[in-house]
């Protein structure tokens, strides 16, 4: 049976603040948490329930770090979303304490409140410095060695072999979730490859929430793009139907910036922008 109580951690940040409309009509009722405080939706019709974005959710401000909020916000849960941490490059330090501490202390928190099933926000940039294939050759696959391009991609690696280890020793399952670019249009012709539109971003958490026996699994997360440049079968083998694709934007965006160009280093590798010293945005 579906997962009804989800914990949403990074509920405040870009993909949460997305998710949070998004999920709940699959039939979830949210947990909120985030280290900032969670913003009404404006318009969501719920006026009478201030700070609270997703109508019946709960929110809880708190720090990864703390270990007692985090308690709370994991008990009774029946699977938790894991999508906080700093979500582009900064100083290793910070890194290590938002998304490599903050992400040991969630699986702790998980496992000590018997926890079953969690979907971790991975990034293509855990492969970022991996050749830019042919567009729509779908060649990357979740088995390409890891080549973080930041140390944010590094985290991410991190938490994917996180994810591994408490499936191996604690029975804890995983769905790591490799997302290209989730955003509500793409922006730059990279993203005509790595775009993932935020309604097939539902599609794919809620898969990777009900599918049966995942164990650990790796799958990249991106719309149906004709331009794709990695293999979505591990994530539509978890039933993942995508309906969208970035290509009505190709147009517009090719005008504008032109095409990927290999000798370009903002272009060569997966990771786009990233893959620059210091790292480029937009990208
Ligand atoms: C990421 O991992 C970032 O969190 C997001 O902001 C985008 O930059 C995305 O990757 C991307 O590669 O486009």
């Amino acid at each position: 049976t579906a997962p009804r109580t989800v914990l949403l951690t990074g509920a405040a940040g870009g993909l949460g603040t997305l998710m949070r409309e998004l999920l709940p009509p699959y039939g979830y009722r949210l947990r909120l948490f985030d280290q900032r405080p969670v913003e009404t939706i404006e318009n969501a019709g719920n006026a009478g329930n201030a700070g609270n974005a997703a109508g019946e959710a709960e929110v809880i401000t708190a720090e990864l770090a703390d270990r007692e909020a985090l308690g709370e916000a994991v008990r009774g849960v029946d699977a938790i979303v894991h999508f906080a941490g700093i979500s582009l490059e900064a100083p290793f330090e910070k890194i290590l304490r938002a998304n490599i501490e903050g992400t040991y202390h969630l699986y702790e928190a998980a496992r000590e409140a018997g926890v079953r099933r969690i979907v971790f926000a991975s990034s293509n940039h855990a492969v970022g410095f991996t050749p830019r294939p042919a567009d729509g050759s779908g060649a990357i696959g979740v088995d390409t060695p890891r080549r973080p391009d930041t140390y944010y991609g590094l985290s991410k690696g991190f938490g994917e072999d996180l994810a591994s280890l408490y499936w191996d020793l604690h029975g804890i399952e995983t769905v790591s979730v490799r997302i290209g670019s989730c955003c509500p249009e793409p922006t730059t012709v990279r993203m005509l490859s790595t775009w993932l539109s935020p309604a097939d971003a539902a599609r794919l958490l809620h898969a990777a929430l009900t599918a049966p026996d995942v164990g650990h699994t790796v799958v990249y997360g991106s719309s149906a793009n004709t331009r794709l440049w990695w293999d979505l079968s591990s994530a539509r083998a978890l039933g993942y139907e995508p309906r969208d694709d970035a290509e009505p934007y190709a147009a517009a965006l090719l005008a504008a910036q032109g095409e990927l160009d290999d000798d370009n280093p903002e272009h060569a590798h997966l990771g786009g922008s990233f893959c620059t010293d210091p790292p480029q945005w937009p990208h």
